[in-house]
């Protein structure tokens, strides 16, 4: 019966990726068909032989109880940023004092979210989130609902590979419209949906939303010696490669495309923000290496941010946890890039001065991706008599004078017993990329200093659950939950924590470095 099995979910997982990786299907639908009732019936018959990449598992549901964290053996980096076209000649101009031979490739920038998928002997075993690029979410079970996924390789390989995960528009307006019809509510775009669904905890769920996916590199050393043929491998394995990338031996070459994309954008398939820009030979991504977030030897152009006009209908003023206090403009709503707008950040005093904005004004607002709303500029001939933007002159969460100086754009309130600056440090103390404690956010964060239980970082650890229990909205379990996650933290490295403490000039990337050269706190 094992052997039968065993034999079964080898010929159908090839059949499988035949199918949908590889468009070439070797049996018909009705055989194919045939085999899979007959797997089914002996999984049923034989619950205890069930194996773990079963193509049975790709349909129906299981409920999932949550995700455990998945910490990734070889991190996942982001891409730094290009916004125009000097950006990029700068990246370049970086690149070529080091390597003037170097070419590139271009490819599609996909809007969906970064996966990580790891296969031993050639069998997925885990299929995971970015997450924070160290730590992920194990998502193996709805990676398996999605069908260009190969859930085995033609060779007893152990590699770890990425890509992207993305819902294209036909499966997104289906959703949606699915959604409309049950009076649930729509997402506000793929990406969202995408992301929806991958934390879904119906597996059955996923199966039927149609995701896709494209991969893009292999994280596990690897023997081709260019991005191309990298992809190119990724193909033979049977994993669901972009073709619409080009190979660039000059910025004049990578522009020429991005021009080229960016108009036929809209008849594509599925979403993308912009162009990936990367050193084509893998020898020279090696020699250049990465920051602390991101690789050298790569850039994402994104493509302009959508722009629309809104009425500045009010300002509220909010103290950070540095004391920097910043505008931020309450607007009439605009649909801006899939998502109703209706505020957006004026940055900082100066800004508003240099731009002479003022409240009634009609502005130009604009989003590029995931970044906050902004105003950018006032529309000319569309003023009354609006006065002057009033700049508060007192803290307005501790109501002390505010300071303006000279050398800096910011306006601080220099309370140290502010409290939205202590509530916001606390926050920031718990945040992902600091102690990335879960639960602990704004609102929870607020409750628990109101209520004089958190006053510093180190009052989070004095905290018990029934501490917690008296705040209004816990219950047992989410008391537990939170309480949890404290605990865990503690496990964090130390670079977390000093970065968490939130000292100026101490962010990430010299957290980083202070660690490493002095180890410990
Ligand atoms: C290195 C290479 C991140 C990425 C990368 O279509 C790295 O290459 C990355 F650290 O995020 N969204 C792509 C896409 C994303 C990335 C990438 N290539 N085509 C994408």
């Amino acid at each position: 019966m094992k052997t039968r099995i065993n034999e079964l979910v080898e010929l159908l997982n090839r059949y499988a990726d035949e199918y949908y990786c590889l468009d070439k299907p070797s049996v018909s639908d009705a055989e194919y068909d045939r085999l899979y009732r007959e797997l089914v019936e002996l999984e049923r018959a034989n619950p205890d032989q069930v194996l773990p990449h079963s193509p049975t598992h790709r349909v129906g549901g299981k409920i999932l109880d949550g995700f455990e964290k998945f910490t990734h053996l070889y991190p996942l980096y982001s891409l730094q940023d290009a916004f125009s076209q000097e950006e990029l000649e700068a990246f370049d101009q970086r690149v070529r004092k080091e390597f003037p031979q170097a070419t590139y490739i271009c490819e599609l920038k996909i809007d969906g979210l970064s996966i990580s998928l790891t296969y031993e002997a050639g069998r997925l075993v885990v299929g995971a989130t970015r997450g924070d690029g160290s730590v992920g979410e194990n998502i193996t079970e709805n990676l398996k609902r999605v069908k260009d996924i190969p859930l085995t390789l033609p060779e007893p390989l152990d590699i770890t590979v990425r890509g992207e995960c993305y819902m294209p528009k036909t499966s997104f307006e289906r959703v949606n419209l699915e959604r409309q019809e049950k009076g649930e509510p729509e997402f506000a775009n793929p990406r969202n949906a995408a992301a929806g669904t991958l934390r879904q905890l119906d597996t059955g769920v996923v199966a039927k939303r149609g995701l896709s996916t494209f991969l893009y590199q292999e994280a596990s050393p690897t023997d081709a010696s260019s991005q191309s043929q990298v992809l190119a491998e990724l193909d033979r394995l049977g994993f669901t490669t972009n073709r619409d990338y080009v190979l660039a031996g000059s910025m004049s070459e990578v522009w020429n495309f991005i021009e080229k994309v960016a108009s036929k954008r809209n008849e594509l398939p599925y979403e993308i923000d912009g162009i990936v820009i990367k050193v084509n030979d893998l020898a020279i991504q090696e020699e250049l290496g990465f920051t602390v977030k991101a690789p050298r030897w790569a850039v994402a152009y994104k493509f302009p941010a959508e722009e629309k006009e809104a009425e500045i209908l009010s300002v509220d003023w909010t103290v950070g946890r540095t004391g920097v206090v910043t505008p931020t403009a309450n607007l009439t709503p605009v649909q801006l890039a899939g998502t109703t707008v209706s505020r957006a950040t004026l940055h900082n005093v100066d800004y508003i001065a240099e731009k002479d904005i003022r409240i009634g004004d009609t502005v130009i607002v604009y989003k590029a991706g995931d970044i906050i709303p902004a105003v950018l500029r006032v529309v000319e001939g569309k003023r009354d008599q609006q006065e002057v933007m009033p700049i508060p002159t007192a803290c307005p969460s501790c109501d002390s004078p505010l300071m303006h100086y000279e050398d800096e754009v910011a306006l601080r309130c220099i309370n140290p017993h502010c409290p939205s600056q202590i509530m916001n440090r606390l926050e920031h103390f718990a945040s992902r990329d600091a102690m990335n404690i879960a639960g602990l956010g704004t609102s929870i964060v607020e409750k628990l200093f109101k209520t004089d239980l958190v006053k510093d970082v180190a009052d989070i650890y004095k905290l018990s659950v029934d501490d917690l229990l008296q705040l209004e909205g816990f219950k047992e379990k989410s008391a537990e939950k939170l309480y949890q996650a404290i605990q865990a933290s503690k496990e964090n490295s130390a670079e977390k924590l000093l970065f968490g403490l939130g000292i100026r000039h101490v962010g990430s990337k010299a957290s980083k470095i202070l660690l490493e050269k002095f180890v410990s706190l």
